[in-house]
């Protein structure tokens, strides 16, 4: 089967241990896929393998956000990288292999018939501490809450980073309501769930979230505060 329909957007930040791996993997398994990596100015080398691979495959794409000037963050990468594909469908996730790959075939089928966002959600995460478990489980609950109270779509993991969307679809959603979108905060799914009616029911494919292959995370206090401002946006 080919995949010429499908581009994965892979946000980056110091993922030079990871990167090259994962295009392998992904343009392996994926024929005709087309990959962007959206780079906030990593200092590990991230960018030299995102030129070597796509050196050797055409699909594949990278950008620098910081030569453009342009603020930090993971949900301004992914946004960027989805409005720069040119495919029916893009797919964000993440680049340290705690999405794993092998489920992309299980979104784009579903994408394939008809729904306009499909989310990865998170049945296990083994090897997160306690605090982290606690502090989760209760942004999460607040998020389920604001989004009820607003009337807007729901999913079972509202801040998973592991989603595909029609990209047109996106687009138009992106550009009515871009005040929603925290570009230096983590949680773009929420910020889109915030801009769809609450009738709409999202379509799910279940996955365990492992601990990153290589690498360190940049998960932090600031995203904590960039999420409270994304309760109120
Ligand atoms: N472009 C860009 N990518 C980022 C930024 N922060 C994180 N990322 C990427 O976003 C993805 C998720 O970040 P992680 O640090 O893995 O966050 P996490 O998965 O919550 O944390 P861990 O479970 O410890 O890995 C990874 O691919 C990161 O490289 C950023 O500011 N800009
Ligand atoms: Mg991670």
């Amino acid at each position: 089967m080919r995949y010429t329909d499908v581009t994965i957007v892979l946000p980056t930040y110091n993922e030079g241990k990871n990167i090259g791996r994962l295009i392998a993997r992904i343009t392996g398994d994926y024929p005709g896929i087309r990959v962007i990596v959206a780079d906030d100015g990593s200092k590990d080398g991230t960018l030299d393998e995102a030129r070597r691979a796509a050196k050797r495959n055409g699909n594949v794409s990278f950008f620098d956000r910081s030569k453009r000037g342009l603020e930090k963050g993971l949900t301004g990468s992914a946004v960027d990288g989805i409005l720069k594909s040119r495919t029916k469908f893009a797919i964000v996730m993440d680049a340290d292999f705690q999405h794993p790959p092998e489920k992309i075939g299980s979104i784009i089928e579903a994408l394939r018939d008809g729904n306009r966002l499909v989310v990865a959600v998170r049945e296990a995460v083994p090897g997160w501490e306690a605090h982290r478990k606690a502090i989760s489980k209760l942004l999460i609950v607040v998020g389920y809450v604001v989004l009820v109270i607003r009337g807007k779509a729901r999913c079972s993991d509202i801040f998973s980073g592991y989603f595909g969307v029609e990209r047109r679809f996106f687009s138009d959603t992106y550009k009515n309501n871009k005040s929603r979108f925290v570009g230096n905060g983590y949680k773009i799914l929420f910020d889109l769930l915030k801009c769809i009616d609450g009738t709409y029911r999202v379509e799910e494919v279940p996955f365990t979230f492992n601990v990153r292959a290589a690498g360190k995370s940049k998960a932090s206090a600031t995203h904590v505060a960039a999420l409270v401002k994304s309760f109120f946006s």
